[in-house]
């Protein structure tokens, strides 16, 4: 394999909605470049990017897919992301290490909602983009209002470099506007013949072209000048002026494409080639100090671990990046994270499944290894310990919890297990075992991401699994001050029990002052594990009860905040004043104690205008202006608080606070409500009180009904 230095080597995401045409595109490019002679199909289950056996059941991406081509001197490193926002992970592995995102658009839509959340993470890191219009030999496919909604989503800097001849089924040839040839397509594809622009576009190209070279020259001082005194710039020039433009993101050219007709591909490489940024002039990479790492080929080895996955009959496969210096096999490294060595073997290049080995990877450029010792995603390997760890990615909280049961008894181990290795390689999948719910609780991003991960469970670890609604974790709290008093006395054979306890209870506030007419001798805070506090004052007087049955005391009611009168849910937000009891100089002990502290707890709980807390989450729903109404009256049936909306080209954002309880399935529902136009995201943000028939019809029933709320 051809070793590249960091001036030919070109690392490129595709990215864009579900359905756009990526890995087709991936499929053409290898084409065009020679490195597979037969172009396969996503729905013939043979691409080269889509090989695992779950997107073929899918017949759509899942994983972030490594492959490459070598065109014209140049490698050219691609990233084949999934477009579904259930595969959002993917995406943030693959934009990160990007130098350039390659934007694909249906033609048949124009910008979607997919588009717009995928773009988040292009604009958070600004990397150097270009827009794909693609599909415009489908009959319904217009690029005309493709383009407007780019505009009118990203603005001015939306910039035509080509524009098609015969769209839709006839669609045969692109206007290029930087080069002023008109491509001319045979009915498969391929090669273009290059022509003159034909009279009836001569003015629209003459006109775009202009455009083009003002953007271009806008960029550069220089060129500007040149612009000025020329009236226009030459071919270079402008390719110059494009690539300021894109590393600035003033720029962001838009190519017109069929990637299934093999019609437009060879030229976007080209300009990939000749203009986008080579590893050598991509933008640095941060250390978590927020440091830039300075591109440097002779400085120490240092790679970053973006993607690691689980091949089976290989073993574990570990993506990285080379920040900086060279790699080469038999390189010894540090885990900068573990502080273990681990010993590079074999080097590879990949296209999906296929390896092939390399001598070297130089600075910038993208590789994978085999069976690293300890070596996981976000991680740093360098060749010595003082160098900086890099900045890790960031992964969205999980949008769908689920309780997973195993459907063999014995398993369950097995199924932790299993569960942590799919984590390893899934940064957004999270576990917990819950200890309130004693449920096994998995978050993800939604409903596809959850049969991804039964599919991995059922065909790569042989475990049949049962995902079910999660019991929803209540919190029990008062409403008002309260008392009680309670003695607990038995007398049984030999030596009997005896404690007596006075209470009072009040709810606490953040920040409150301690109460006033009590003579305090002692307080404790407590941060409870569950959210909340208690605060514990001891005001005993004359000696009533001894000092050494308050931890009793405070054990029996830590027993009642552990599992609460209402429901049995964890009790928050409760202050507690002992004032008063007696003790028996025999019969008086810890247990006794304890005991008559529960009970007195529950008494001056129950006085207190109890109420049950249930979790809400604030949620942002991203919809198309369109379909805003059918949102809006939906989530006004899930009891949601709309705290505001903002506007997002032809799209608006939705925030808003619902209770968990009311976001089962949510996924499902938006989706089917809004036809695939829509997306959200959700996270934990307090506990509130249940309205009062909610909070009847749960008490109602006992702990295991809860769910039902
Ligand atoms: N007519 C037409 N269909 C296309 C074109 N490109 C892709 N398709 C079809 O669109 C569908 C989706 O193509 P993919 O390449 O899987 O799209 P993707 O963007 O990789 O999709 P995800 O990975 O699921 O996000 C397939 O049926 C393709 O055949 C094109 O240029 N023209
Ligand atoms: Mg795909």
């Amino acid at each position: 394999m051809q070793v590249f230095d960091d001036k030919h080597i070109k690392n490129i995401a595709l990215l864009g909605s579900s359905k756009s045409g990526k890995t087709t595109l991936a499929e053409t490019m290898l084409f065009e470049a020679g490195l597979i002679n037969r172009r396969g199909t996503v729905e013939d289950h043979n691409t080269v990017s889509d090989y695992h056996a779950v997107e073929h059941d899918r017949e759509g991406s899942v994983y972030n897919t490594l492959l490459h081509t070598e065109w014209r001197n140049y490698k050219i490193n691609i990233l084949d992301a999934p477009g579904m926002d259930d595969f959002v992970g993917e995406v943030i592995s693959a934009v990160r290490v990007a130098d350039t995102c390659v934007y694909l658009i249906n033609a048949q839509h124009g910008v979607e909602v997919g588009t717009e959340l995928i773009w988040e993470q292009v604009d958070q890191h600004k990397k150097p983009t270009l827009f794909v219009i693609n599909q415009l030999d489908h009959p319904k496919s217009d690029f005309e209002s493709s383009y407007a909604s780019l505009k009118s989503h990203y603005g001015n800097n939306v910039t035509l470099m080509q524009f098609p001849v015969n769209e839709g089924e006839q669609f045969n040839g692109i206007i290029d506007l930087l080069k002023m040839r008109y491509y001319k397509f045979g009915p498969t594809g391929g090669k273009p013949e290059k022509l003159e622009i034909p009279e009836a576009y001569r003015n629209k190209a003459e006109e775009l072209h202009n455009e083009l070279v003002e953007k271009a020259a806008e960029n550069d001082e220089g060129l500007m000048e040149l612009y000025f005194e020329k009236g226009t710039l030459n071919e270079n020039e402008l390719r110059q002026g494009l690539k300021i433009g894109m590393m600035n993101h003033d720029v962001f050219p838009v190519f017109a494409i069929s990637a299934k007709q093999d019609m437009g591909s060879g030229r976007l490489m080209g300009f990939i080639d000749n203009v986008a940024p080579s590893a050598v002039d991509a933008l640095p990479e941060h250390t978590t100090d927020g440091a830039e790492i300075v591109h440097d080929t002779t400085a120490s080895t240092e790679l970053f671990v973006f993607k690691t996955a689980v091949e089976p009959n290989l073993g574990q496969m570990t993506y990285f990046k080379v920040v900086s210096g060279e790699l080469r096999p038999g390189d010894e490294l540090i885990n900068l994270s573990t502080g273990q060595n681990e010993r590079i073997g074999n080097l590879f290049i990949l296209d999906g499944h296929e390896r092939n080995s390399v001598a070297k990877l130089t600075t910038g450029d993208i590789g994978a290894t085999l069976k690293l010792k300890d070596t996981h995603t976000n991680q740093t390997l360098a060749h010595a310990k003082s160098q900086p760890k890099i900045a890790k990615m960031e992964f969205p909280e999980p949008r769908l919890f689920m309780a997973v049961t195993v459907a063999e008894r014995g398993h369950e181990e097995k199924l932790g297990e299993s569960l942590h290795k799919i984590a390893e390689e899934d940064p957004t999948l999270t576990i917990e075992f819950s200890n309130e719910t004693k449920e096994l609780v998995i978050g993800c991003q939604g409903e596809l991401h959850l049969s991804v991960i039964q599919w991995t469970l059922e065909h790569l670890y042989d475990m049949k699994v049962t995902f079910t609604t999660p019991r929803i974790s209540y919190r029990e709290t008062i409403n008002q001050a309260s008392d009680s008093h309670y003695r607990h006395k038995k007398q049984s054979g030999g030596a009997g029990q005896f404690a007596e306890i006075s209470l009072k209870m009040m709810p606490y506030v953040e920040g409150m002052a301690d109460p006033e007419g009590f003579n305090i001798r002692g307080k404790e805070v407590i941060d409870l594990e569950w959210g909340g506090k208690l605060v514990f004052y001891n005001c005993i007087v004359g000696g009533a009860i001894d000092n050494r049955f308050m931890s009793a005391i405070l054990k029996g009611v830590m027993e009642q905040m552990e599992s609460g009168p209402l429901t049995g849910s964890y009790v928050r937000d409760v202050v507690i004043l002992v004032d008063d009891g007696k003790m028996h100089a025999v019969d008086s002990n810890d247990i006794a104690f304890k005991l008559a502290a529960s009970n007195a707890f529950k008494e001056a709980f129950e006085k207190a205008r109890p109420t049950l807390m249930e979790p809400v989450n604030s949620l942002q729903v991203f919809v198309h202006e369109d379909i805003m109404g059918e949102v809006m009256t939906d989530l006004q049936t899930r009891r949601a608080m709309i705290m505001g909306m903002d506007t997002k080209g032809s799209y608006q954002v939705i925030n808003a606070k619902v209770p968990l309880s009311e976001l089962d399935h949510y996924t499902t529902a938006l989706r089917s409500l809004t036809k695939g136009r829509s997306s959200f995201t959700s996270k934990f943000d307090s506990f509130m009180p249940v309205p009062g028939d909610v909070q009847q019809r749960i008490t109602k029933g006992n702990k295991n009904d809860l769910v039902e709320a």
